[in-house]
């Protein structure tokens, strides 16, 4: 199904992806020189301050590079699959968001740079910054809901000339991800509007400081989703294709994204196990809805194998683990995402270990819970959004990914593997033994304790620094991707084993998820926000920095 792709979209996409890129390398370098102190092998130059670093860091690489690649990876498939082009609308409306969110960015930026918001990505109160750094987030949270109307638009409209026919799988899927980040970013718009930008301006003194890290929760852990559900199209849509088998089944993927969309809200306390004044009850009710959501990934990791050992047999493998002797280990399309499942699998058995309260005890603001994001997010996503790139910038520009770029790809991901490996793994390791997360370069005194955690750090710097020769190996990449010669890639789209298995038109009935997702969140969140307002105080804010 080889077909050239709508020369406008590409652009919009490219732009996307390009802007995603920018921020990767930034993000990449600050988390170079920030591995480089913490593992006490250098001191940063021009008063330069290690949160400071943090802050570009985690904004960078977790709201920055993410927000933009997934917008510009959903437009693609939109595009694709719903009708060949986007329509006016929504095109408008992407380029539109695209500008908030570029904006927001570059002011984000430099309020960090000029060291006005050394306040982490979590921004937690009483920490304060400048009003403008949250009003940087305000437009690239405003940007990215205009990314997702431009997608409503498209699915609608395609919707009215293909009355009464399932929606591609693709597009289903990026529907029900933009559906449930417009439902979660009610929470992060609803401290910054009310909370932080009047408190920042000075126009109130203090802030609720449980109230806004409770709604900065109800928004964050939908964000780790919002992250992951694109990952997961991939995985179910594209890989199949890649390797040459089919979708296991439409109806349980779409089964997955429903369960998603309607559990990956109401479970923000499990960030907040640990912290006074919400009652033991509504913190268990949300664990209980924690291991609810872990229902899809299962369903995901079943659908997976499912395709890859049919797909392994149909080629005449045998035994239990024949299957993975049939995989196109040499193309990068398959290599970088497989890995991302691969590491998906320790990594969500962490976030299940996070989740129950008596082991949050144990590893709660440790360096095991950077250690747990950097095998999710920037291991499993950020691999599976590189696999993307690698196919999804010669079809929007006309170009072949070539046997040399293919190479170079498989080199850029391996290292990555290497090093998140050193990286994640001594951030699991440290953390265990007690080793505080988001700190300076510190050796206590030279406590016994610390000392056991220096070793560690070192073999962070040292993954550091192989995670930052693959951020330089990619953007080769991507510049040799931009001018390889002209050619014409397939956008992969992977098809259902072809069985007597019809998928429910209920899966569309759109009114009826919201309606669920919200009853959940209401029972969820009422009675513990009405006590965290009714018994806030109000904290002045503070500058530590
Ligand atoms: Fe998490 C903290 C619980 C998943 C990201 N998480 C974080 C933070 C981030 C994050 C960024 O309950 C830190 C926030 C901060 O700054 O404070 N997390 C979970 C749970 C899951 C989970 C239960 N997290 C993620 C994902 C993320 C992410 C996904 C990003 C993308 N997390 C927590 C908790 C905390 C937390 C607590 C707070 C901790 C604290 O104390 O502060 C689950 O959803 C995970 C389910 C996943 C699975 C794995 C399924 C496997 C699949 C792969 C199949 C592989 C194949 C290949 C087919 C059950 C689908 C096979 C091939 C072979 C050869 C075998
Ligand atoms: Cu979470």
């Amino acid at each position: 199904m080889t077909s050239t792709f709508d020369r406008k979209d590409g652009k919009l996409v490219l732009a996307h992806l390009l802007f995603a890129y920018g921020a990767l390398l930034l993000g990449g370098i600050c988390g170079l020189l920030q591995s480089l102190v913490k593992g006490g092998t250098i001191t940063l130059p021009a008063g330069i301050g290690y949160y400071q670093l943090l802050t570009a860091h985690g904004v960078l690489m977790a709201l920055v590079f993410t927000t933009f690649f997934i917008i510009g990876f959903l437009y693609s498939g939109l595009s694709k699959t719903l009708g060949g082009s986007l329509t006016g609308l929504s095109r408008k409306l992407g380029w539109a968001g695209f500008a908030l969110m570029a904006s927001g960015t570059v002011l984000g930026v430099v309020m960090v740079l000029l060291n006005k918001a050394t306040v982490l990505y979590t921004f937690y109160a009483p920490l304060k910054a400048s009003p403008y750094f949250y009003i940087a987030l305000v437009l690239l949270v405003v940007g990215s809901w205009l990314g997702g109307y431009g997608a409503f638009a498209q699915y609608r409209a395609w919707k009215k000339t293909n009355r009464g026919k399932l929606s591609p799988l693709l597009a289903f899927m990026a529907v029900v991800t933009m559906l449930m980040w417009q439902i979660a970013t009610l929470g992060v718009a609803a401290t910054v509007l009310i909370q932080f930008i009047p408190w920042s301006f000075g126009w109130v003194d203090t802030i609720n400081v449980l109230l806004s890290r409770t709604l900065f929760w109800y928004f964050g852990h939908p964000l780790v989703y919002f992250w992951l559900m694109p990952a997961y199209m991939s995985w179910y849509v594209i890989v199949p294709k890649i390797i040459g088998g089919k979708i296991y089944s439409d109806a349980l993927a779409r089964l997955a994204f429903i369960l998603l969309l309607l559990f990956s809200i109401p479970v923000g306390f499990h960030h907040q196990l640990m912290e006074p004044g919400i009652a033991p009850f509504w913190k268990f009710l949300q664990v209980v809805l924690t291991f609810m959501v872990v229902v899809p990934s299962l369903i995901t990791a079943f659908s997976l194998f499912a395709t890859f050992e049919l797909n392994g047999r149909a080629r005449g493998s045998t035994g239990l683990f024949g299957w993975l002797k049939k995989l196109p280990w040499k193309d990068v399309r398959f290599f970088a995402p497989f890995m991302g499942m691969l590491v998906f699998i320790p990594a969500g058995a962490g976030g299940l270990i996070n989740a129950s309260n008596q082991m949050d005890a144990v590893v709660h603001n440790t360096m095991w819970v950077t250690g747990h994001f950097h095998l999710t997010v920037a291991t499993s996503v950020a691999l599976t959004f590189f696999g993307i790139g690698y196919w999804l910038i010669p079809v929007v520009t006309g170009r072949r990914l070539t046997a040399r770029l293919n190479k170079i790809g498989i080199l850029q991901v391996s290292l990555w593997c290497v090093g998140m490996l050193f990286m994640s793994g001594s951030m699991h390791g440290s953390g265990l033994l007690g080793d505080p997360r988001r700190t300076d370069y510190t050796t206590y005194n030279d406590s016994p304790q610390a000392v056991l955690w220096m070793p560690y750090h070192v073999a962070m710097a040292i993954g550091g620094i192989i995670l930052f020769v693959s951020v330089i190996v990619l953007m080769f990449a991507v510049v040799g991707l931009l001018r390889a010669p002209r050619g014409e890639e397939e956008y992969p789209i992977g098809e259902v084993i072809d069985t007597a298995e019809k998928t429910p038109a209920m899966f569309e009935r759109w009114g009826l998820w919201v309606g669920v997702s919200a009853a959940l969140i209401v029972v969820a969140y009422t009675i513990p926000l009405i006590d965290i307002i009714g018994n806030g105080i109000g904290s002045p804010g503070y500058k530590l920095w």
